[in-house]
C-alpha cells in the first residue's frame, strides 16, 4: 500500500516534469521599456531623472503604461512584455543608471521610478481586463553593481578572479562586471525560484528570461520545470540564437526563444537591400526546431540598433519598415514588437535605440503612414488563421531570381495562403512553374496593395509592387 502510494507519487512527479511548455501560438507581443514609454501621475522620485540624457532615468512609469494600454490593444497586440521593473541599484556605472531594469537591488520590489507594487497590480488587472497577457522580464544571472546582497551574502556570487577555473567563462564569469550569481548554490537556486513564484502570484502569465547563455543549464532545467508545472509561458533570450540553439532551448524546457538569425536576415535583406536568400536560408532550417510555431520573431529590440537605422535615409527606412512589417506578419512564429517600431523610430546601439516612445499626437504624417501599414498587417494576420497559426512550406523559385523573390505557402484550419516577398527595386511580374492549384482567377493581396496572383496552365503568375510582401488566399 505504502509502496503503491509512493510509486503513484513518483509517476505524478515525472508526468509533471515532462509536461509540455505552455504555448502562446497566435499571440502578438508588444515590448515596452517602462522608463521610456509614458509617464503619468506624480513621480515618487526624481533622482537621476534627466530626459536629455539617454543613460539617465526618463520618468516613464507603471501608471503611464496602464494609461496607454488601450493604445497597445488597439494596435492589435495581445500581450505586453515589460523589461524589468525591480528596485534598481542607485549608483551609476560608466555614466548609466538602472533605468533599463537590468541592475536589480531588490528582486521583489518595484523601483520607485516605476511606482509601487500596488501600481504593478493595477497594471496587471487592467491588462487582464483588456484581455491581454503579461510577460515580465526576469533576471536570473546577476545583481546590479554594488548591490547590498554582495556585502551581505558574498557566498552567493562567483568570484571574478577564480571563475575561469570553473570551466565555462560564459556561465561563471561576470557579464559587464555585474555581480554574478552562483546558481550551483542551493540557497541561490531557491532564492531565484522564489522570485519567479513572487511575480507569478501577482498574476504574471509568462517570463522573458534574460541572458540565459550565462546561467547553468541544470539550473534552468529545474526553473523551467517549475514554470511549466504552473503553466507559465517562458521566452528565453540567448543572444544570436539560430535554429539549433532555439531547438536546444525548447528541449531544455522553454516555450520559446528569440530568433536572432531571422532578425539579422530580415535586416540585411529588407532594410539593407541585400539578397532574400538570407531569409530563405533561415526558413530552410525551421525543420530543426521542435516547435517552430513558438519561435519569437522580431525586427528589433532594446539590445540591437533600430531596424530603421540600417538605412541612412529616413524616407527609405520608412518604406522598408513597411516591407518589414508586412514580411514579419507573414511568417510562422510569435511576433514580438519593440515600442516605436510601428512608426519606424530610429536609433543606433544601446542607449540610442531606447529613445522615448512617441504617441499619435506627436507623430509626423510619414510616421502615421508607417503605423497604418503596421496596424493593417497585424489585423490581417489575426484575421487569417493560415498567417497567424499556420505551417509554412517554402516554394522553389529559379536561382536567377532568388535574390529578389521569396514564396511560401501557409495553411491552417482549412485556409491556405501564398505569401510572396519581392525585394526588387521596381514593380515586377514573375511566372513560376507550380502545381499548387490548377486554375484560380486573379486574386488580390490581403494587405490591400496593388498586387495580384493567378494560376494558369501549371504556372503561378505574380504581379508585385517594389520591395514589399503580399499575401493571397487560395481558397
Ligand atoms: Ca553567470
Amino acid at each position: 500500500m505504502r509502496l503503491a502510494f509512493l510509486l503513484a507519487g513518483l509517476l505524478a512527479g515525472s508526468a509533471l516534469a515532462q509536461s509540455s511548455a505552455p504555448s502562446w501560438k497566435g499571440q502578438i507581443i508588444y515590448q515596452v521599456m517602462p522608463d521610456r514609454f509614458y509617464a503619468a501621475g506624480t513621480p515618487l522620485t526624481t533622482q537621476n531623472v534627466d530626459k536629455s540624457d539617454l543613460k539617465s532615468w526618463h520618468g516613464g512609469n507603471l501608471k503611464g503604461l496602464t494609461e496607454k494600454l488601450p493604445y497597445i490593444r488597439d494596435f492589435g497586440a495581445t500581450a505586453v512584455w515589460l523589461t524589468p521593473i525591480y528596485k534598481q541599484v542607485s549608483g551609476r556605472d560608466q555614466g548609466a543608471t538602472g533605468y533599463h531594469g537590468y541592475w536589480p537591488e531588490n528582486f521583489r520590489d518595484v523601483d520607485p521610478h516605476f511606482g509601487t507594487l500596488a501600481d504593478f497590480d493595477t497594471f496587471v488587472k487592467a491588462a487582464k481586463g483588456a484581455g491581454m497577457k503579461v510577460l515580465l522580464d526576469q533576471v536570473v544571472n546577476h545583481y546590479g553593481f554594488g548591490a547590498f546582497a554582495t556585502l551581505e551574502r558574498p557566498k552567493w556570487f562567483n568570484n571574478p578572479s577564480t571563475c575561469a577555473q570553473k570551466g565555462n567563462n560564459d556561465v561563471y564569469c561576470p557579464i559587464f562586471a555585474l555581480p554574478d550569481l552562483d546558481q550551483d548554490n542551493r540557497e541561490v537556486r531557491d532564492f531565484l525560484f522564489a522570485n519567479a513564484d513572487f511575480w507569478r502570484a501577482r498574476g504574471v502569465d509568462g517570463f522573458r528570461y534574460d541572458a540565459i547563455k550565462h546561467v547553468p543549464q541544470s539550473f534552468l532545467k529545474d526553473l523551467l520545470a517549475r514554470d511549466r508545472a504552473a503553466n507559465t509561458y517562458t521566452l528565453g533570450e540567448w543572444y544570436d540564437a539560430d535554429a539549433s540553439t532555439i531547438d536546444s532551448l525548447q528541449r531544455l524546457g522553454f516555450s520559446s526563444a528569440f530568433d536572432f538569425s531571422m532578425s539579422s536576415a530580415m535586416r540585411s535583406a529588407i532594410m539593407s537591400g541585400s539578397s532574400l536568400s538570407a531569409v530563405r536560408a533561415v526558413l530552410e532550417r525551421q525543420g530543426e526546431i521542435s516547435r517552430p510555431d513558438e519561435v519569437a520573431l522580431f525586427l528589433d529590440n532594446h539590445d540591437v540598433a533600430r531596424f530603421a537605422n540600417s538605412s541612412p535615409f529616413e524616407d527609405v527606412a520608412r518604406e522598408r519598415t513597411k516591407f518589414g512589417w508586412r514580411a514579419l506578419m507573414s511568417l510562422r512564429g510569435i511576433p514580438v514588437i519593440w515600442q516605436g517600431t510601428e512608426i519606424a523610430m530610429r536609433g543606433g546601439g544601446d542607449p540610442d535605440n531606447r529613445r522615448d516612445m512617441r504617441f499619435p499626437n506627436q507623430w509626423t504624417p510619414e510616421e502615421k503612414a508607417v503605423f497604418d501599414v503596421a496596424k493593417t498587417a497585424v489585423a490581417v494576420r489575426k484575421a487569417n488563421p493560415a498567417l497567424n497559426v499556420g505551417d509554412l512550406k517554402l516554394q522553389n523559385v529559379p536561382s536567377s531570381i532568388e535574390d529578389d523573390l521569396l514564396v511560401f505557402v501557409r495553411e491552417a484550419q482549412g485556409q491556405r495562403v501564398v505569401v510572396a516577398w519581392n525585394n526588387a527595386r521596381q514593380r515586377k511580374t514573375y511566372s513560376l512553374r507550380n502545381t499548387l492549384t490548377a486554375q484560380l482567377p486573379v486574386t488580390r493581396d490581403l494587405y490591400g496593395q496593388d498586387a495580384k496572383l493567378s494560376f494558369k496552365n501549371g504556372f503561378l503568375h505574380l504581379s508585385l509592387p517594389a520591395q514589399t510582401a503580399a499575401v493571397f488566399k487560395l481558397n
